[in-house]
């Protein structure tokens, strides 16, 4: 009976200490290799926590920021995050003041055509590249930009473009 007792005590002491907000690894795991518990891991995933300032710097100077706020420039590794961060960029004050274009935390400034991202060093694997892109445009576009790109006929496309990384763009931090 007392084995039992310190056995609640246990699991009672174990779950309290559980963070209400997991990291994204921690939940990433959990989808992978829990699939019966899918719908409950789902929905604890917390929505990445997306800082938009309300001013626009050049590519080099957004990093340099966000680094200041304690962030890094984002890093977009999957459809599903580029999702929340354009949701994220809709709800925000550069959208609703007419700007969607944003720099996001890419470049190919250290091997011209081979994309990497800053804050983690790897290599730009999930992609979402607009028409045509990356171009590498008179040779000077080195940094990834995210936002509507406009085609034919009017569409428009939430794609990513790379420009040239002193162009003033605003620009997503997160934590991470
Ligand atoms: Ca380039
Ligand atoms: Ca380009």
């Amino acid at each position: 009976m007392q084995k039992v007792i310190a056995l609640l005590v246990i699991v009672a002491v174990s779950s309290s200490l559980q963070s209400p907000v997991e990291t994204e690894s921690q939940t990433e795991m959990q989808l992978e290799g829990q699939q019966s518990e899918l719908k409950s891991a789902a929905e604890a995933v917390p929505q990445p926590n997306f800082v938009i300032p309300f001013f626009t710097a050049n590519w080099h100077k957004s990093v340099e920021y966000c680094n200041y706020l304690g962030l890094r420039l984002v890093v977009i590794d999957s459809k599903e995050k580029e999702a929340s961060l354009y949701a994220a960029i809709m709800d925000s004050d550069i959208y609703s003041n007419g700007s969607n274009l944003v720099w996001v935390g890419a470049s190919d400034l250290a091997d011209e055509g081979s994309f990497h991202w800053h804050a983690t060093g790897k290599r730009v694997v999930y992609s979402n590249w607009a028409d045509r892109q990356p171009d590498n445009g008179e040779q000077i576009e080195h940094c990834v930009e995210a936002g509507l790109h406009e085609y034919h006929r009017l569409s428009m496309k939430w794609q990513w473009n790379d420009r040239d990384c002193k162009a003033n763009r605003y620009f997503v931090c997160e934590e991470y």
